[in-house]
């Protein structure tokens, strides 16, 4: 047994992790349900560092050092029920099994427990980044037990990508906390890549801008606050020419956005839980809109617009006016979407005895992952100012920068709407912005209705104490 690490499941993404793993010095054994993955990767990356190839799992797990850490990297589901059975008669007390696929976290709380009733540690670990992360260094986040990541921790910071020389992985928390960060990672890159495409939308129905044209502006916003690995490729596609047409490649791609699953395990958390995670969900819903071929065949024979015309002057000052009111819109709108994403984290922490640091989660995924941004910098200051911050656009910081472009998020929201532009996410954003800055809601109204239909009682402004009023007699109120 001379293998520091193994990895099993060696598609795209195992493969690429054990590379990782070997050209950071380590002996990684490597296995594969069929063979042919695992001779392929020797055959051709063997010369990179230290594979140890088995073909049973026996061997496989025989040739790791003790305690033997095992990485599974199989599709999310029952493929890692079928691993974890395999492996379990084969492994001893005090070893540790990193699920590492994207395994929605109440399964990894199942297979937690499971394991460590039998002396193992579970280590369910979102990893973010893709087969190039895989690679190069993802964004790792580890949930498990504190104990796992003393030994595990160190090999994962190794491979895992590193900003100013902090490495973007941390330990996260118990049992599902990492599968659950890495959730909401997802959703909030949802919410981030419908923010982006409102943005492009308002430019080109507003400025009547090729994709070209608005590929350099993006270029531009690159440079700035909104500094971002998903800005940076949007200014890169959308200034990408389809080769067979001459076209711009954005325009001829069907308008149909797919999806895997994060986004609606995140809104449905969301829901559970009672976090308004408006971002995320108006972004998971807008795809869902655009894969509703019938109804929008529908909606666009049948329904009139009755728009205005666009009030932007053709001079270049006005546009220039217009594109930074878009700019300010955007970032306000992306602040609110990360807000509502780390108040569900905040929430999930809470309820499931988590105790994850959020200023954290932000520095891990500055690096390797999707939504790296230059933002986060921010995010984790303002988590370092006060752990418990309640609402992250509360912090000085936020409400600041959110304020200065509050007016331009105003015209924005109301143009798009004069104009028929379809923007859920900008909007709902300013609406969640406007609710939870409300000193006083029509929560009131609803409550009252509550009470007069099913009984269901309210409390008063002015005293203590739960009330029904009886509504279909003489209105009197009683204490409930
Ligand atoms: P896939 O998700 O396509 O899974 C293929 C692997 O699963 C192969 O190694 C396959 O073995 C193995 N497998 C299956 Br399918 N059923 C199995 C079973 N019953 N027993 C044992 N092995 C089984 O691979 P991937 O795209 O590399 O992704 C791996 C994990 O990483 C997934 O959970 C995915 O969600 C996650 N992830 C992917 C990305 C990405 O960008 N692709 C990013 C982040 C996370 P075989 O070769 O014998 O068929």
């Amino acid at each position: 047994a001379r293998a520091q690490i193994g990895v099993t499941g060696l598609a795209v993404m195992g493969r690429n992790l054990a590379r990782n793993f070997a050209r950071h010095g380590y002996t990684v054994a490597v296995h594969n349900r069929s063979y042919a993955k695992t001779q392929s990767l020797v055959e051709e990356a063997g010369h990179e560092g230290d594979f140890v190839p088995s073909e049973s799992m026996a061997d496989f797990v025989a040739s790791l050092e003790r305690p033997r850490k095992v990485v599974i990297m199989v599709k999310a589901g029952a493929a890692t029920d079928a691993v974890i059975d395999e492996l379990l008669p084969l492994l001893e007390e005090g070893d540790i099994v990193v699920d590492a696929g994207n395994a929605h976290f109440p399964d990894t709380i199942r297979r937690e427990e499971a394991l460590s009733a039998r002396g193992l540690h579970f280590v369910g670990t979102g990893v973010s980044g893709g087969e190039e992360g895989a690679l190069l260094g993802p964004s790792i986040m580890p949930g498990g037990t504190r104990e796992s990541y003393e030994s595990l921790g160190p090999i994962l910071e190794a491979i895992s990508a590193k900003v100013d020389g902090t490495p973007c992985c941390t330990y996260v928390g118990p049992n599902g906390a990492g599968h659950f960060v890495k959730m909401v990672h997802n959703g909030i890159e949802y919410a981030d890549m419908q923010l982006i495409a409102e943005a492009y939308d308002l430019l080109k129905q507003g400025l009547g801008a090729s994709a070209a044209e608005i590929g350099q502006i993006f270029a531009e916003w690159n440079s700035g606050d909104l500094e971002s690995f998903l800005i940076e490729i949007t200014a890169d596609v959308l200034q990408h020419v389809d080769a067979e047409t001459g076209s711009a490649f954005v325009d001829i791609v069907l308008d149909q956005a797919e999806q895997k699953g994060t986004g609606r395990w995140t809104v449905q958390n969301g829901l559970d839980l009672g976090v308004p995670i408006t971002g995320i969900a108006e972004a998971t819903f807008a795809r869902a809109l655009s894969g509703s071929v019938p109804q929008r065949e529908a909606g666009h024979a049948a329904l009139p617009a009755h728009t205005q015309e666009w009030e932007i002057g053709a001079d270049d000052d006005s546009r220039a006016r217009f594109v930074e009111d878009v700019r300010l819109a955007l970032y306000a709108s992306k602040v609110v979407a990360y807000s509502q994403g780390f108040d569900q984290i905040a929430a999930a922490s809470a309820e499931n005895g988590w105790d994850i640091d959020r200023g954290a989660m932000a520095r891990i995924w500055r690096g390797g992952c999707i939504i790296r941004a230059r933002f986060l910098n921010r995010i984790t200051e303002a988590y370092e100012r006060d752990a418990n911050l309640p609402l992250l656009l509360a912090d000085e910081y936020f409400t600041n920068a959110v304020g200065n472009g509050l007016a331009a998020w105003r015209r924005v929201v109301a143009a798009a709407a004069q104009n028929g532009v379809p923007t859920p996410a900008f909007s709902s954003s300013l609406a969640y912005y406007d609710g939870v800055r409300a000193e006083r809601l029509p929560a009131a109204l609803i409550q009252a209705q509550r009470d007069f239909f099913g009984a269901h009682t309210y409390r008063r402004t002015d005293r203590e104490g739960t009330f029904h009023t009886q509504w279909s007699a003489d209105r009197t109120e009683q204490e409930a």
